[in-house]
């Protein structure tokens, strides 16, 4: 025994009562007989409730002592003629409740009336007569209340009433509607635990549970109500249905969502990142490279003439062309690097964590690499494309996103001005004042 419902210390094991042993080996609901708790000392009947893992098997038993009390309140609220008595008894006939309570029918104690036990037991119901112990003929109802899973009756309900000559077939029917009443009435004791609590209320409990788990975004939550094939189940076994169809619809959604993202920050012709992006990421790369006091570039590429592509193979094969070109600098850059496409023809690329050395180092491989690329359209080669590249370099050149977009620009269009295919590194001479913060112990880059 590992817990229990009312203050106790110590060890107990229930291995060698009925109702755990029943429950265990069956995996039913079982209900055991008459005992002395072992830890109430009380006289009480268990109801034992096996608990299932997920397998179905038994790994422990839940139990409910009834104690004797409960069944004499139960039988004295049922409404019986004057002298009439009523009895209920555990599976060996010993007896665990009475109205009104006498001494010679005790508690605990085997029914006295041994042609009586014997009649009550050769049938699960039915009425006889039978003399008692003072010679008086008496009527004598009894009924199953419930079953074990072994098939046998654990609690039997037996009322007696006196039996005159004055008693008519009429009268008997009467008593044998009383005594249905007091069964019905005993039935209703018992099943309020064992169908109530045990199934309608857990059940209802991890339904609600679960709901709420669902209602608060956990769309993973499931009842797992899917053995029995009660009611509840049934709803368990909807709900659950509901669930995953809600978590597949969300999955879809949200990659739907992710989908859009995607595409609005991804060019559809190069598949390198928009301009919409370049300035949504810019201002938090710089943010980051401020705290770790690092520095961060910038490229500006542009395709030298262009136009002539277009105007000598037609626009498609200028589309082919940006389409190679896209494919190159992403292959050029690091995992940490960003390419993105800035407009028509023009390309920008950020190095996070850059030197300005580096930068150069970086955008005369672009250069270079893009000057190698042997590309052709419909068989005819595209030759001589190249590219003018300028480099600005956060916190140098500029602090602000859209100042160091402009210095990149403006290094570029030196190396326009220059004769194209070229490198340009912004010139230290004309770097941007700078925040204190960014400035400090930084030497101005070669150039
Ligand atoms: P340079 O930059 O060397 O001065 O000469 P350029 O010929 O490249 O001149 P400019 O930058 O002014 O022209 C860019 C051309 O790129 C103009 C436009 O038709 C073309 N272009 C822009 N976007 C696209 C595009 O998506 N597809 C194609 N095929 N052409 C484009
Ligand atoms: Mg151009
Ligand atoms: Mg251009």
């Amino acid at each position: 025994m590992v817990c229990r419902g009312i203050p106790w210390r110590g060890t107990i094991t229930a291995a060698d009562r009925g109702y755990f042993r029943r429950a265990r080996e069956s995996g039913e609901f079982s209900i055991g007989e008459y005992q002395t708790g072992r830890v109430t000392g009380l006289e009480a009947v268990n109801f034992g409730y096996p608990l299932k893992d997920a397998d179905g098997k038994v790994t422990g038993v839940i139990f409910i002592g009834f104690d004797l009390d409960s069944f004499n309140r139960v039988a004295a609220t049922t409404p019986l003629p004057e002298d009439g008595t009523i009895t209920v008894l555990d599976r060996n006939g010993v007896v665990i409740g009475r109205h009104p309570i006498i001494k010679a029918v005790q508690a605990g104690q085997k029914l006295p009336n041994r042609r009586v036990l014997e009649a009550v037991f050769s049938r699960p119901s039915g009425v006889f007569e039978a003399a008692r112990a003072d010679g008086l003929k008496r009527l004598y109802v009894h009924e199953a209340v419930a079953r074990n899973p072994d098939g046998t009756i654990p609690i039997r309900v037996l009322v007696s009433l006196p039996l005159g000559e004055i008693f008519t077939d009429a009268n008997r029917a009467l008593v044998r509607n009383l005594a249905g009443l007091a069964i019905a009435t005993m039935l209703l004791v018992l099943g309020a635990w064992y169908g109530t609590e045990v199934f309608v209320l857990r059940n209802i409990r991890t339904l609600l549970d679960t709901a709420r788990r669902v209602r608060s975004g956990d769309l993973g939550a499931r009842t797992g109500l899917h053995r029995e094939k009660d009611e509840l189940n049934q709803v368990g076994r909807e709900f659950d249905e509901m669930a995953e169809t809600l978590q597949r619809r969300d999955l879809d959604l949200k990659k739907a969502m992710q989908e859009l993202q995607e595409q609005a920050i991804t060019d559809p012709l190069t598949g390198l990142h928009n301009t919409r992006y370049l300035r949504e990421l810019l201002p938090r790369e710089l943010l980051t490279a401020k705290r770790k006091g690092t520095a961060l570039a910038v490229i500006m590429i542009d395709v030298d003439h262009f136009k002539r592509v277009n105007d000598s193979l037609g626009h498609e094969a200028g589309d082919e062309v940006l389409k190679e070109l896209g494919a190159l600098f992403k292959k050029s850059i690091r995992g940490s690097d960003i390419a993105c496409r800035y407009g028509g023809e023009e390309f920008a690329i950020i190095l996070a964590d850059a030197t300005s050395e580096g930068a150069r180092r970086r955008a005369e491989d672009i250069r270079a690499a893009v000057k190698r690329l042997e590309l052709s359209h419909g068989g005819k080669p595209i030759g001589g494309l190249t590219v003018s590249l300028g480099v600005a370099l956060f916190p140098y050149h500029a602090d602000q996103t859209t100042t160091l977009l402009r210095k990149a620009d403006e290094a570029l269009y030196q190396a326009k001005g220059a004769g194209r295919d070229r490198v340009v590194v912004r010139d230290a001479a004309d770097a941007a004042p700078q925040s204190s913060a960014t400035a400090k112990s930084r030497s101005a880059p070669a150039s």
